[in-house]
Parts: structure tokens; C-alpha cells; sequence
């Protein structure tokens, strides 16, 4: 679901584009959107508090959340990408890592603390590596479950960018 007072920060066609043909000739694709975002913290004597708005912490609104935990050490999730999912991942306790892939580039991103996250836009492979002992991720995500939405096959998700970029690549 898109933010109602800013109805996307995504640009129009990300959904459909692949990459873009930077100033300086390299590819680039929908990992530019992804990124660390710190979220308030109340630090206090009792204990700390952050807290998160749809809209206004994450640029999408929340109609899903779900957790994973008690993974098993060296245990790999995800491997896969969504059409039009957005998702922002938070390390709740313990830490692990998420690697992305836009078929152009690849990132891996280490989260460890309770008070930042990922922001993950849509079309972009992702899986989850490096649990440690007691780790719990939250996920709050902008759509209700939808196995349409998956893109399970590498190879299929490399073929939809790729036929993205011939679509709406830019120079
Ligand atoms: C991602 C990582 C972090 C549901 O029924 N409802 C749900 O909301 C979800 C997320 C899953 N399921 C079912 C579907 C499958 O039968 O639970 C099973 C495992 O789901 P999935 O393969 O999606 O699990 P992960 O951990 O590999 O991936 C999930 C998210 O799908 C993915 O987007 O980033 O968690």
C-alpha cells in the first residue's frame, strides 16, 4: 500500500524499469533505493524506546508484520524477490546479515541493533545469512502475504530486470 499523504518516494515505473545508465556509464537498478534508516530513540534509565509510523519513519505504510526466530545457526532465508512488496527489516535481537542484489549490483548489510533497519523496495533479490545465537528479525511489510508476489527463480528475476532495463532504460 502506497503512503496516502506522499503517495510513493519511488519513481514512477520503478515496478516495471530495470537499470539506468548512470553519468558515469555503469548500471544501476532498484538497490539505489534501499537503505539504512535510523529510527527515533528514547533513551531513558528504564530502558530504551523507539517507535515507527507508516509514512513517516518508512516510506510506505505497514499491513503486515511478521518475525522470524529461532533460526538454526548457518540456516539461509529468503532467496528470493518481491514485485511490489516493500519491507523494512529490523535486527530486534541478536544480528544477521541480508544480502541484496538488483541484478546489476550486490550489497550485503549487517543488522545488529534494534533502533535502525532495512528498507527493501521492490524487485530487488534478497536473502538472510549469519543468524547469530537468539536473533530475531521483524519485518513490517507493505502488503498482505501474497504468493503471487514472489519471484522464486534467479534466472526469472535476472530475465524481468533485464527486460526492465530494455524497456525503460535512460541514458
Ligand atoms: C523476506 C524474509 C525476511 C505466510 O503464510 N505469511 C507470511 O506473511 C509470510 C512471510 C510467509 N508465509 C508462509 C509462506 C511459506 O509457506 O511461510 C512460509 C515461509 O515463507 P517465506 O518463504 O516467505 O519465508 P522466508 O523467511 O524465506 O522469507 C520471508 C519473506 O517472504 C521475505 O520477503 O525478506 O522473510
Amino acid at each position: 500500500m502506497l503512503c496516502p499523504r506522499r503517495e510513493s518516494f519511488l519513481p514512477e515505473g520503478l515496478f516495471a524499469m530495470g537499470g539506468l545508465l548512470t553519468a558515469y556509464g555503469r548500471r544501476t537498478g532498484a538497490l539505489r533505493h534501499c537503505r539504512i534508516i535510523q529510527l527515533p530513540r528514547i533513551t531513558d534509565p528504564r530502558g530504551n524506546l523507539t517507535f515507527i509510523e507508516s509514512c513517516r519513519h518508512i516510506p510506505f505504510a505497514i499491513e503486515r508484520v511478521y518475525y522470524l526466530y529461532d533460526v538454526p545457526g548457518g540456516a539461509e532465508r529468503g532467496a528470493h524477490a518481491h514485485r511490489r512488496l516493500q519491507q523494512f527489516l529490523i535486527a530486534m535481537s541478536g544480528s544477521f546479515d541480508v544480502v541484496l542484489d538488483d541484478g546489476f549490483r550486490r550489497r550485503r548489510f549487517h543488522l545488529n541493533r534494534s533502533y535502525y533497519g532495512l528498507y527493501i523496495c521492490p524487485m530487488v533479490w534478497r536473502y538472510l545469512d549469519n543468524f547469530s545465537t537468539g536473533a530475531v528479525c521483524l519485518v513490517l511489510a507493505s502488503e498482505p502475504y501474497e504468493e503471487s508476489d514472489y519471484i522464486r527463480d534467479y534466472a526469472e528475476f535476472l530475465r524481468l530486470v533485464r527486460e526492465g532495463e530494455d524497456a525503460g532504460a535512460v541514458s
